[in-house]
């Protein structure tokens, strides 16, 4: 297996409008990044990915892109970027930006053009259909709730938006467009950026006959991903964006692939030809991505877990690369989804940083994830901002849908659980902002959040801290084999690595009860020592432990 620094890094993600205000408008901007990165080195993350910071009318907080040249005016300027970019790099850390090309903003020059006449130069920027007798010309269902056509009187045709309608998809059949966007790509990188996350980048290719869905749920519009996740072209259009533009340069690159299988994965990201150095997979967070299950409930149990997070590491092994993750800005926090967010905050939040950070791959983190930032619970509809729990909100109640029971839903998976600002401290609004935030902080800040935890060792963020650290001195961390153990045990998650003589084992208890682990194995090792803990135990390692609440344990074995 080769050796690549992006492996042995440790990502951070940031969402700029909810990290920290700087000049008290509300709304998270890059100088404040600037003033935190002395935390982020401390924390000892070395990689940053910042979600877009591109111009954007903000329909989707900046995955609407109008002018992938500037810099978001709220966030600052082109100056703030390169003094944030040439800090990190003065210390010896990176930076990986949004790479949004699925679709840009209906507010975007090339569309404005587009829409303009149909022999516009840039018509064939976007994809556009007449209707079908009068109707969309097909019954496929946005991923933002309606259907993915929007009518334009201009011209009288239609234009396809995955997302929301002021997300218009580029077309890139288009080798115009697709040129457009390398050059952009070069742009950037060129600036010195270490790499791009490459937004929802299986979707750019559709079946361009556009056929309708089946019919699978009582809605007027059906779930299409058949015809565009994974579609005809992609691997030709990324092969092509590795070709002109990856291939030039030392970088990372992660892509957003919901519903990608393990072979997939490797076709896409395996060392010789694949196109990208690691992907984010999606079955450990949803189960059905595809069919809008988002809303419909989570069917998570440690079992499944287990199977797929083993059949992910076991099945990439030596052929691609993982990431881990179990939060971004589109999921709900992990400690309320995984673990559990009151009695057992801490001891479950520190157990999950445990279990990932452990497995083969590259971990990141989600901007509050270190000190176990919470869900939060509006009580009104009107604190929420996000997009896609606003228009499932409005057709919901449109359709005649409880309100109260829509709010549990969205309490539950709303994108606005993981977008409540950064928890600096006890001041007003966290400390987040001198201002009125454009999203409320979560209520719980004075008990969680960072001025807390930075100087307690005991804390969740030291806790991470000192995970973190493993990773730089234990090769094994990175490279080591897996192999799960116990693997019918419903509450613990235990496996091991292995690299030469030397072993590792990892041990998480995924339940609020007490739990016995009993390895027969034991016998045949020693302990060399004990590298981490989120209770105080003893080095020694019997056949049986009993393990404490959402306990975890991780030894060195030889
Ligand atoms: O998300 C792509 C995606 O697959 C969405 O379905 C996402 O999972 C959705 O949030 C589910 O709740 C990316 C970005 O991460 C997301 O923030 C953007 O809204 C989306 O692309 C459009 O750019
Ligand atoms: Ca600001």
């Amino acid at each position: 297996m080769q050796k690549k620094w992006w492996k042995e890094s440790v990502v951070y993600q940031i969402y700029p409008r909810s990290f920290k205000d700087s000049n008290g408008d509300g709304i998270g901007d890059i100088q404040g990044i600037i003033s935190k990165i002395d935390y982020l080195q401390k924390l000892g993350v070395d990689v940053i990915w910042l979600s877009p910071v591109y111009q954007s009318p903000n329909d989707d907080n900046g995955y609407d892109i109008s002018d992938y040249y500037n810099i978001m005016e709220e966030f600052g300027t082109m100056g703030d970027f390169d003094a944030l970019l040439g800090e990190l790099h003065n210390r010896g850390m990176r930076l990986v930006m949004d790479l949004v090309v699925n679709h840009t903003s209906d507010e975007h020059k090339w569309f404005i053009e587009s829409r303009r006449s149909k022999d516009n130069p840039y018509r064939d920027y976007y994809i556009w259909r007449p209707g079908n007798n009068g109707a969309r010309p097909n019954n496929w269902e946005s991923v933002f709730s309606g259907s993915v056509w929007e009518f334009d009187e201009q011209t009288g045709e239609y234009y396809l938006h995955l997302y929301s309608k002021k997300q218009p998809d580029l077309n890139w059949e288009n080798p115009q467009v697709r040129n457009d966007i390398f050059n952009m790509m070069h742009f950037w990188l060129e600036k010195g950026i270490d790499g791009f996350r490459m937004d929802t980048i299986t979707t750019i290719s559709k079946v361009t006959s556009f056929p309708d869905a089946p019919i699978v749920k009582e809605n007027q519009y059906q779930p299409a991903t058949q015809f565009y996740l994974n579609g005809p072209r992609l691997e030709q259009f990324l092969g092509e964006m590795k070709e002109k533009v990856f291939s030039q340069y030392d970088i990372m690159t992660v892509g957003e692939t919901p519903g990608a299988t393990p072979e997939e994965a490797i076709r896409y990201t395996n060392e010789e030809n694949g196109f990208m150095d690691m992907l984010f997979q999606w079955e450990h967070i949803e189960a059905d991505p595809g069919t809008g299950g988002k809303w419909a409930g989570d069917s998570w149990n440690l079992l499944d877990f287990k199977r797929v997070m083993t059949k992910w590491q076991k099945q990439l092994e030596g052929k691609g690369w993982n990431s881990l993750y179990l939060s971004n800005h589109d999921q709900p926090r992990q400690v309320s989804r995984f673990g559990n967010d009151t009695e057992y905050h801490a001891e479950s939040a520190k157990m999950l940083a445990t279990c990932l950070h452990m497995l083969q791959g590259t971990p990141f983190v989600y901007q509050g994830e270190e000190i176990g930032m919470t869900n939060v619970a509006y009580e009104s509809i009107n604190e929420y901002r996000d997009i896609e729990t606003l228009n499932m909100y409005k057709e919901s109640i449109a359709a005649g849908k409880d309100p109260n029971e829509l709010l549990v839903m969205i309490h539950k998976k709303s994108r606005d659980n993981a977008r409540t600002p950064m928890q600096w401290d006890e001041s007003a609004h966290g400390g987040f902002t001198s201002g009125i935030p454009w999203i409320q902080v979560n209520p719980n800040y004075k008990e969680i959040n960072v001025k807390k935890q930075i100087d307690d060792p005991n804390s969740v963020f030291n806790y991470y801290r000192n995970l973190i650290q493993l990773r730089t001195k234990y090769s094994i961390i990175v490279y080591g084999s897996y192999e799960l153990i116990l693997d019918d045990h419903e509450q613990i998650y235990a496996y091991t690595r292995k690299q030469e003589d030397k072993t590792l084992l990892v041990i998480a208890n995924f339940a609020a009860s007490i739990q016995e682990f009993r390895w027969d194995k034991v016998n045949h090792f020693s302990v060399k020592e004990l590298l981490i803990s989120n209770y105080e135990v003893e080095e020694k390692l019997a056949p049986a432990i009993t393990l404490k609440p959402y306990e975890a344990r991780v030894y060195l074995l030889h």
